[in-house]
C-alpha cells in the first residue's frame, strides 16, 4: 500500500466523507488523487485559506464530531493556508491539516518551495509532526486524532514530503482503530466548594463559552441555570449555547454585547465560567467578582483573571455534578423570580432605545435595520449566521437572538477579515438542510469574494449579505458592484437600495438558494465615520462593557 493509500484509508476510517484541498503538484495532488480512489469528495476553493476556512467552519458546528479536514502543499502554499490555520489555533478549532514538507534526501538545502514546516506550524498547532516514512502513517494518524478528539480543542498538522506518499509500507504494517473520545468530570471536593460559593454569592452570573459547546452541554447549561435561576451570559463565541429568547437569557458580551450582557455583568459578584477562556482584551473582564471557572485543562486558569475555584472536566460532566451538588445542598434549588423580572425589563429598554435604529427608513439604508429584517423573515431555527469581523459583527451581534446551538456562528481569536466566507461553507456542509448566512462589509467581501464562486461549483448555496458602505470602516473609499459579481460568477444577485425592498430580496435570495444556488444580497449603506459608529452603533460603548479597540 501507498504512504497517500493509507492516509486516505485512515481518513475513511474515521468518518471524513470529504476534505477540502488545493493541488500543488507535490504531496496535496497526491493526496487529492487519493481521496478519489478512496471515495472521498474533494472540495477545492480558490485558495489555500479557504481551503482551510472551510474544514474549520465544518468542525465548529459538528463540535469536532467529525473533524474537518484540509489538504495544502507546502512551501508558499503553507504561507497562504497560514492565516486560515492561525485563526482556528486562536479558536481552539481540532481540525486536521495535512500539508507537505521538503523531500526527504534534499532537506535543509533550500530547494525550491523549501520550509521549515515544523517551526512554521509549531506556535499555531497543538501539535505538528512530519510523516517522514510511509510506514509511521498509522503511527502519526493515530496520534493526530489522539489529540483532535482530546483535551483542548485545538488544530493539528500533519505534513508528508512528496517521496513518502508513494513509498510502500507493508499490508501487516497498517493496523488502524479509529480513536475514541475520553472524557473526564472534575473533582468531586472542587465541585462542593465551588457550589457552595455559588450558593452564598448574592448575584452570581453564568459565563458560557465556546467550550460548552465543544463538549455539547447546553442541555445541562440549561438545568443549571434554571435550577438557581441565574441569569446566563455567554462569550461571543459561546453565543448559541443558551437560547436567547429563554427568560434567564442576558445575551452574550464581546466586542459588543446588548445592554442586559452589561446590567447583569456589571452586578455580579461571582462568576460561573464554563469553557470560556476569560482572555482579556476580547470578552467582558471579569475582575473584581469571585470567579469559579470550569476548563478542560489547566490552560486558561489563573491566566488573564485570579480563578478563585477551579474545576478541571469535561463541561458536560462537570455541569451534571454540579446539578447533583446543587440538589444535595439545597432543597431543590432556589427561585428568583424578581431576577427574572428584571432581565425581562432591561431587555425591553434595551430594545425600545434601539428600535428607531432597527426599523429605520433612512436611504442609504442603516444596517441595524438589514439584520433586524433578516431576523424576522428566515427561520431562525433552521439557520447559522456569522459575520466578517468590523461592524458586521459588532452590529449584528447584539441584536441577532440566537435560540439554537451552533445556530450563530462567533469567531475571531484572530479576526482575519475574509474569514466569514469558508465558515459559512463549512457550517452548510455540516448542516446542509440549514439556510447558512454570512453577512460582510464591502471591505471584508474583497479578501475572498471570488470564492462564492466555489459555493456554486461546489453545490453549497449558500446566502452572503455584503454591507457596501463603499470603504473600510469608513476610511479609504472602495468602489464595486458585489451584486453584478455574484451574477457574474453564476449566482443570484441583487443590489438592495430601499428599506422597503429588504424582505422582498431576502425571500428572493431565500428562494435562489434553496433552489440550490448561492445568493448575494448587496445593501447600500450609508458611508460613515468611524466616530459616529463609536457613538451610535457599538452598543457596549455606552453600556459601559470594555471598549472594542476600533480596527479589530
Ligand atoms: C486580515 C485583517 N486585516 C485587518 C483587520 C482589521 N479590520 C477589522 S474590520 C476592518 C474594516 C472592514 O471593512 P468592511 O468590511 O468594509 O466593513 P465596514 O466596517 O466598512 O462595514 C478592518 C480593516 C482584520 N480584522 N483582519
Ligand atoms: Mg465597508
Amino acid at each position: 500500500m501507498k504512504g497517500q493509500t493509507a492516509i486516505t484509508n485512515i481518513l475513511k476510517a474515521e468518518g471524513v466523507e470529504w476534505v477540502t484541498c488545493y493541488p500543488d503538484g507535490g504531496t496535496a495532488s497526491n493526496l487529492i488523487a487519493a481521496c478519489a480512489d478512496t471515495g472521498i469528495r474533494t472540495i477545492q476553493p480558490r485558495c489555500e485559506r479557504v481551503v482551510v476556512n472551510i474544514a474549520d467552519g465544518f468542525t465548529r458546528v459538528t463540535n469536532g464530531r467529525p473533524n474537518g479536514v484540509a489538504i495544502v502543499g507546502g512551501g508558499q502554499t503553507a504561507g497562504v493556508a497560514f492565516s486560515g490555520i492561525s485563526q482556528a489555533f486562536s479558536d481552539n478549532v481540532p481540525m486536521l491539516i495535512l500539508g507537505g514538507a521538503p523531500i526527504r534526501d534534499r532537506v535543509g538545502q533550500r530547494q525550491i518551495q523549501d520550509y521549515d514546516p515544523i517551526h512554521t506550524y509549531l506556535k499555531v498547532t497543538k501539535w505538528v509532526e512530519t510523516i517522514n516514512y510511509a510506514y509511521r502513517v498509522p503511527e502519526l494518524m493515530r496520534r493526530a486524532f489522539t489529540y483532535l478528539r482530546n483535551g483542548r480543542p485545538s488544530p493539528v498538522v500533519l505534513v508528508s514530503p512528496h517521496d513518502v506518499m508513494y513509498e510502500e509500507l507493508p499490508d501487516e504494517v497498517f493496523r488502524y482503530t479509529p480513536i475514541s473520545r475520553w472524557t473526564t468530570p472534575g473533582n468531586p471536593h472542587d465541585v462542593t466548594v465551588a457550589v457552595r460559593a455559588i450558593l452564598n454569592a448574592k448575584t452570581p452570573l453564568i459565563y458560557a463559552g465556546e467550550g460548552t459547546l465543544y463538549a455539547e452541554a447546553w442541555d445541562e447549561l440549561r438545568e443549571f441555570a434554571e435550577l438557581l435561576q441565574v441569569p446566563v451570559m455567554t462569550t461571543m463565541k459561546g453565543k448559541s449555547v443558551f437560547p436567547e429568547n429563554h427568560p434567564l437569557s442576558v445575551g452574550h458580551g464581546g466586542r459588543t454585547g446588548p445592554k442586559h450582557a452589561a446590567h447583569f455583568y456589571h452586578k455580579a459578584d461571582l462568576v460561573f465560567c464554563i469553557g470560556a477562556s476569560l482572555q482579556r482584551g476580547a470578552g467582558a473582564d471579569m475582575s473584581g467578582r469571585v470567579i469559579i471557572q470550569v476548563d478542560v485543562d489547566e490552560y486558561y486558569i489563573n491566566k488573564d483573571h485570579i480563578s478563585d475555584y477551579a474545576i478541571i472536566g469535561d463541561a458536560k460532566l462537570v455541569l451534571r455534578q454540579v446539578i447533583e451538588e446543587v440538589k444535595r445542598q439545597t432543597t431543590n434549588g432556589r427561585r428568583n423570580d424578581a431576577m427574572v423580572t428584571e432581565i425581562e425589563n432591561v431587555k425591553n429598554e434595551f430594545l425600545k432605545e434601539w428600535m428607531p435604529l432597527l426599523t429605520s427608513n433612512e436611504v442609504p439604508i442603516n444596517s441595524l435595520r438589514v439584520y433586524w429584517d433578516l431576523m424576522h423573515t428566515v427561520d431562525v431555527k433552521n439557520t447559522i449566521i456569522t459575520h466578517e469581523p468590523g461592524s458586521a459583527r459588532d452590529q449584528l451581534c447584539p441584536f441577532w437572538e440566537a435560540i439554537t446551538p451552533r445556530g450563530y456562528l462567533g469567531w475571531g481569536g484572530h479576526s482575519g477579515l475574509g474569514s466569514s466566507l469558508g465558515l459559512t461553507m463549512g457550517a452548510k456542509l455540516a448542516r446542509p438542510k440549514c439556510l447558512a448566512i454570512q453577512v460582510t462589509g464591502d471591505g471584508a467581501f474583497g479578501y475572498n469574494g471570488m470564492d462564492f464562486e466555489t459555493s456554486i461549483r461546489e453545490k453549497i448555496p449558500i446566502l452572503t449579505i455584503v454591507i457596501n458602505n463603499h470603504s473600510i470602516s469608513g476610511g479609504v473609499p472602495l468602489s464595486g458592484k458585489y451584486a453584478d459579481v455574484a451574477e457574474a460568477l453564476g449566482g443570484y444577485g441583487e443590489r438592495v437600495e430601499k428599506p422597503d425592498d429588504i424582505i422582498p430580496a431576502i425571500k428572493r435570495a431565500q428562494k435562489a438558494v434553496n433552489a440550490g444556488r448561492s445568493a448575494l444580497l448587496e445593501v447600500i449603506s450609508r458611508p460613515r465615520q468611524r466616530t459616529e459608529d463609536m457613538r451610535q452603533y457599538w452598543p457596549n460603548m455606552r453600556l459601559g462593557l470594555t471598549p472594542p479597540p476600533l480596527y479589530v
